[in-house]
């Protein structure tokens, strides 16, 4: 069996993990530009200055893109480059770069798939009135997506909100590594809660005003790990279920049924808002497709006395779970640690499709971080294909149990600055140079390409 014809395949980055230019041609800073400056915040200091010069090189890039055969690019719009202030006056060449990309895009025959939030947000907005915290941002959020159909969206024919609220939420306003590096047990739910509302609203504006016009699609991209329940006991079971809610629910619910989980409206209390009908209305159904960045899984179960540690997804907060999180020894890591588990993005698949009623999903994300290096001018890099074709053959098979996944997106085009870590982790299928910015296409890429033409229906 082969991946349709019709599947999407393509690469995918985010504005300020590649573009650098942080200040060139009228640019507002954004969150990240001001939480990476600050000492110890990124490992050894790096900051998103710089980045990959994307910013200045949209050519060469997009060739990258065009030599692998790929018909679709993933990229996110910096706010803080069009709206320098977040709102008010528009920078007309911010404008002009992502319009240039896009009709560079369409010349070499790629689909632009535009995501609008990927965790910039203008630092004005945040200093002036306390972003994503104040409900008064759904509406300057909104004000921003307009801007972008009107300008983009007669060329852009697929959008994404946001990327990955779970990560702003919990990262950002949760354990504080991740801008703008808030600690709180209760701002996630809070932050969340805005950021859906966004949502609605800029998908309600673009269905009513634009999508008849443009013929686009909208929707939204979480992420989540799969949970495997750590024994057959029921409390494990339940533990698991309970993770996933958690983690992925959190959003999804809302954007299929109009409102949280019961598991989280029981253990929340108050520290989760609560959505008026309208909210709850406007959100249901406000999603066009169900866009899935997944990258790793591990064990849950019931907790029986709170985690010290912070392993990542549960700390801090993981008294509102109960649930305990754990890996299989055997389980091979990557340079984050994340455990390479195809078989979880096959059961996370099949979850989604039973939970949400089989929407279409697209992969919006995956891939894995190695210690590449470059010799001899190639990079060798046989645990990432390892990964992508184990990871890609259960995306298959779900396919044909029934699940409508229509896309796969692979993070990521190239090496670039990957958040906390810095340019310390290269999740790129290109390889990076971060003194000569030049780029390499590792041997993952090369095995994707001809992988896509030998397993994609003619
Ligand atoms: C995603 N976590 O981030 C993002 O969408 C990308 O920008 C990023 O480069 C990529 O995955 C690899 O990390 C995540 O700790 C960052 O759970 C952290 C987590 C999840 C996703």
């Amino acid at each position: 069996m082969k991946f349709p014809k019709q599947f999407t395949w393509g690469v995918a980055t985010s504005a300020y993990q590649i573009e650098g230019a942080w200040q060139q041609d009228g640019k507002g800073p954004s969150i990240w530009d001001a939480f990476s400056q600050i000492p110890g915040k990124v490992h050894d200091n790096h900051t998103g200055n710089v980045a990959c010069n994307h910013y200045n090189n949209i050519k060469n890039d997009v060739a990258l893109i065009k030599a692998m055969g790929l018909k679709a690019y993933r990229f996110s719009i910096s706010w803080s480059r069009v709206l320098p202030q977040g709102r008010g006056e528009v920078n007309e060449k911010g404008i002009q770069f992502y319009s240039d990309l896009i009709d560079e895009l369409l010349k070499n025959d790629i689909e632009p798939w535009v995501t609008l939030y990927h965790w910039d947000l203008p630092l004005a907005l945040h200093l002036e009135m306390d972003g994503w915290l104040n409900s008064d941002i759904s509406d300057i959020f909104l004000d921003y997506a307009a801007l972008c159909f009107e300008r983009f969206g007669n060329r852009v024919k697929h959008w994404i909100t946001f990327n990955e609220a779970w990560v702003v939420a919990i990262l950002g306003y949760g354990q504080g590594v991740f801008a703008p590096g808030r600690i709180s047990n209760s701002e996630p739910y809070l932050v969340g809660h805005h950021l859906l509302i966004a949502h609605a609203k800029a998908v309600n504006l673009y269905r009513t005003r634009f999508q008849k016009i443009q013929n686009g699609k909208i929707g939204i991209t979480n992420n989540c790990d799969w949970r495997e329940p750590l024994t057959n006991a029921p409390e494990d079971q339940e533990a698991a279920q309970r993770a996933l809610e958690f983690f992925v629910s959190w959003f999804a619910d809302p954007v299929y049924f109009g409102k949280y989980p019961d598991s989280m409206v029981e253990r929340l209390g108050d520290r989760l808002p609560k959505f008026t009908n309208e909210e709850s209305e406007l959100l249901k159904g406000s999603s066009d497709f169900f866009g899935l960045n997944h990258y790793t899984t591990m064990f849950a179960s019931e907790a029986t006395e709170v985690q010290e540690t912070s392993v990542y997804g549960n700390g801090g907060l993981s008294e509102d779970q109960n649930v305990n999180l754990s890996l299989d020894p055997s389980w091979k890591l990557t340079a984050m640690k994340w455990a390479v588990v195809p078989w979880g993005c096959g059961k996370l698949l099949e979850w989604i499709s039973e939970r949400y009623n089989n929407p279409e999903i697209i992969i919006t994300e995956n891939g894995c971080a190695y210690n590449d290096e470059l010799v001899n001018g190639h990079v060798n890099d046989i645990d990432r294909i390892e990964y992508f074709e184990k990871y890609l053959e259960k995306c298959l098979e779900s396919i044909n149990k029934g699940v409508k996944l229509t896309g796969y997106f692979c993070w990521s085009l190239m090496d670039n600055f990957e958040w906390a870590s810095g340019y310390n982790k290269r999740f790129g299928i290109h390889y990076v140079n971060f003194k000569t910015l030049e780029r390499t296409p590792k041997a993952s890429a090369k095995w994707l390409t001809e992988y896509i033409k030998n397993q994609t229906e003619q």
